[in-house]
């Protein structure tokens, strides 16, 4: 049937590489040789890849970086096969993806695939003729295999590439795949195309924002190539009708849309690139001009007049418009549209502070305490809580407004402080005035934001996750820290520049009350519940599971510890409180064991639990550092670590080393646990002093009072 040469170029791949060479290598088809070129990485790339034998692999180092273009065509003159097939080290394929392409090429000397976007896809494995549908392009209908823009797509015989001269312009790198894929597809009759099954797969970006893939860098660093490529190829192949179309469309669609965006944040990016604009728009066929809307009609003819300050302001009325026309179709979007293009630009309320918990969820946490203080002291200022339920009876008597109401948009457009220990909507917009005060709500045991690898969670991707978070905590002004190891994760994990407040959490003041008042409030806090006051406390506080999800922010948890054995054992001592994550949708019945098991996940503020509790019962939730601060026993119930750990998340510490009290992994052995629990402390005595110093070092019952001081204006109304 003939030999494949995959021509394979790797520029700092180290997360992705593996996985791309495993689908190569697990190709159905046998009879293929991989050109690797390594184009001069600078991460682990190299050494992973000289970790393989297999001798279909051909490893081609270069010296200094030379970019996709020319790395490609390094790799054409090493081919040796008969078909050449372009991959990136960052994306796979499907195990069956050689094998029906050259099943399926027969005398064409191209065909192509389908590109899907990697991650989510499932592959079957079981391929059979109805799997996929293969169609022939002629004619005008040969630019579909255009779609994506790509040239991985198609496996192509050599002769071919060398008959017409295939070659990557080595001039662009963003645009360069159509100076090789135009004359491809140009210089045949018909090009049959498998579709309905994926082919390639485009793997997910992990970082977004310091290595994006060559598609989200700046439309600012985009231009340039976009405007030398579509020249060249006008000029080239202009004359064919469809290619000229597919031209055109792609240089007006940016325009109307990436450019447009572009402009109405940052006017310079149009005026820098003012005069190619023009140029390249000139060579649009005025037919295809013809077919925009009379705005962007007219805004081509200024563009031509050279009148850069009207396309300026008439591009920004289109996207302003295009705003609004989305916002009456979609009703939730209304509200936002009004608040990005009237509320914003209120005066700012100086003496406002907004404050929210867990995304309205609750009046607790580090806000909560930090506003008690707040009020407590002389500062003077009117205070918003945005708070989901019913009013509730708040200290100070602030405004209460519920998340995402008409109210809500209006002060968040003009407080001048933001208190939050969670993220902020997406579209809240940070004015130059206001102060962004970012508590957040733990220690980190599991891995966050920039420092995760993959995201799974609904709604959402990878590269969409990071991004967001991105953008969010940008907006930034002040973070609290509980601690240096902390401090050090934030940094980097959040990208995270501006000012750290290394106090401890103000959540944890309460902690520290004296001996006398923490009993006071003890007894106080278990009478509101109804627990027995002769009664001890287990708290069983566990946090969520990224992969179990009944929806987008609605988590699933199935209760693994015996409550009805615990009860029969530990009743007469002891009663369960069950504080299940926010994220948590499942009700946890307890129906018959009312004296025993009490549900608290609606009780606002787990620092009031904590004060109750005689012993803690979590999992990898950030409750035990905050927990550890009242030196009191804690148990860790990790019946799925090895998933957890591995696959879900990823631990930043040594947890099974540094835990500050035994990881059990059965039901049995926590209620043993508990039943020695003295013997429990005594052998981890010193292991919790460690985890006491390295990670409450900073708690002392003033962290409140230390983020005020820093924060806000000492002066008075
Ligand atoms: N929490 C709670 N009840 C639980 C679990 C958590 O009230 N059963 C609260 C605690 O204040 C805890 C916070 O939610 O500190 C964060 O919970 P985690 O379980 O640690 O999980 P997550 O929300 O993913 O945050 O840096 C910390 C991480 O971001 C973790």
């Amino acid at each position: 049937m003939g030999q494949i040469s995959v021509i394979l170029t790797v520029y700092n791949k180290e997360d992705y590489i593996e996985n791309c060479l495993a689908s190569l290598l697990n190709q159905t088809y046998r009879d293929f040789e991989i050109i690797l070129i390594d184009d001069a990485s600078t991460d682990e790339s190299r050494a992973i890849i000289q970790g393989y034998t297999d001798p279909r692999l051909k490893i081609h180092h270069l010296e200094t970086n030379v970019g996709v273009a020319k790395a490609r065509n390094i790799g054409i003159g090493y081919a040796s096969g008969d078909y050449i097939y372009f991959v990136d080290g960052d994306d796979y394929l499907a195990p069956y993806t050689l094998e029906l392409f050259i099943q399926n090429i027969g005398d064409s000397p191209l065909i192509g695939g389908s590109i899907f976007k990697g991650g989510k896809v499932e592959i079957s494995l079981d391929i059979g003729e109805d799997s996929y549908n293969l169609r022939e392009l002629r004619g005008g209908k040969k630019v579909k295999a255009l779609r994506r823009r790509s040239s991985v797509n198609f496996l192509i015989r050599k002769d071919y590439v060398e008959e017409h001269d295939l070659q990557f312009d080595e001039q662009a790198t963003f645009y360069t795949d159509l100076s090789f894929s135009i004359p491809a597809i140009v210089n045949t009759e018909s090009i049959p195309m498998i579709t309905g099954l994926p082919t390639y797969l485009k793997g997910e970006c992990y970082d977004p924002i310091d290595h994006p893939t060559l598609m989200l860098h700046a439309v600012e660093e985009k231009l340039p190539d976009l405007f030398y490529i579509y020249h060249k190829m006008k000029l080239s192949y202009g004359d064919k009708k469809s290619i000229s179309r597919y031209l055109d469309l792609l240089l007006l669609n940016y325009y109307s849309r990436s450019i447009t965006n572009k402009a109405a944040k940052e006017p310079d990016v149009l005026f820098d690139h003012f005069t190619s604009l023009k140029n390249s728009l000139s060579l649009v066929a005025p037919g295809r001009i013809k077919r925009r809307n009379i705005i962007e009609r007219r805004e081509h003819r200024l563009i031509q007049k050279g009148n850069k300050e009207a396309v300026l302001k008439s591009m920004e009325f289109r996207r302003s418009l295009r705003e609004w026309r989305r916002a009456f179709r979609k009703k939730h979007l209304l509200m936002r549209q009004v608040y990005r293009s009237f509320l914003v630009k209120m005066p700012i309320k100086k003496r406002k502070v907004l404050l929210e918990s867990f995304g309205g969820k609750g009046y607790s946490d580090s806000p909560r305490y930090i506003y008690e203080e707040l009020v407590k002291s002389d500062h003077k200022y009117n205070y918003l809580w945005v708070y989901d339920k019913k009013k509730k009876d708040i200290p100070g008597n602030p405004k209460q407004v519920r998340r995402l109401s008409p109210a809500y948009y209006y002060h968040l457009a003009t407080a001048k402080y933001w208190v939050s220990n969670a993220r902020m909507p997406n579209f809240a917009i940070k004015r130059p005035e206001t102060v962004y005060l970012q508590t957040w709500h733990g220690t980190p045991l599991k891995k966050l934001a920039a420092d995760m690898k993959e995201v799974r969670m609904p709604g959402t991707t990878t590269e969409k996750y990071k991004r967001n978070f991105y953008k969010e905590s940008q907006k930034w002004d002040y973070l609290v820290s509980p601690n240096d190891y902390s401090t050090n994760i934030f940094r980097r994990a959040f990208k995270f520049g501006n000012e750290m407040l290394d106090v401890g959490y103000p959540r944890n003041d309460i902690l520290y009350l004296d001996d006398e008042e923490k009993a006071r409030r003890q007894q106080e806090i278990k009478a509101s519940i109804g627990i027995p006051l002769d009664k001890k406390v287990i708290l069983y506080a566990p946090t969520w599971r990224d992969d179990e999800f009944h929806g987008k922010g609605k988590y699933k948890f199935e209760i693994k510890l015996d409550l009805m054995k615990m009860q029969e054992r530990l009743g007469d001592e002891y009663v369960i409180g069950l504080r299940m994550h926010y994220l948590i949708a499942d009700h946890i019945d307890t129906t018959g064991m009312d004296d025993f098991v009490y549900n608290l996940s609606d009780y606002g503020d787990i620092a009031e639990l904590y004060l109750l509790s005689d012993v803690l019962i979590t999992d990898y939730s950030s409750v035990f550092f905050d927990f550890a601060n009242l030196r009191r026993p804690i148990l860790f119930f990790t019946y799925d670590i090895a998933k957890y750990r591995d696959s879900l998340r990823g631990f930043y510490m040594d947890f099974e080393n540094e835990a500050p009290g035994p990881l059990l992994q059965t039901s049995d052995a926590v209620l043993d646990a508990i039943e020695n629990i003295g013997r429990i402390e005594n052998d981890y005595e010193s292991k919790f002093n460690a985890f006491y110093d390295k990670y409450c070092h900073l708690d002392d019952g003033h962290a409140a009072q230390k983020v005020i001081n820093r924060v806000f204006e000492p002066e008075k109304a």
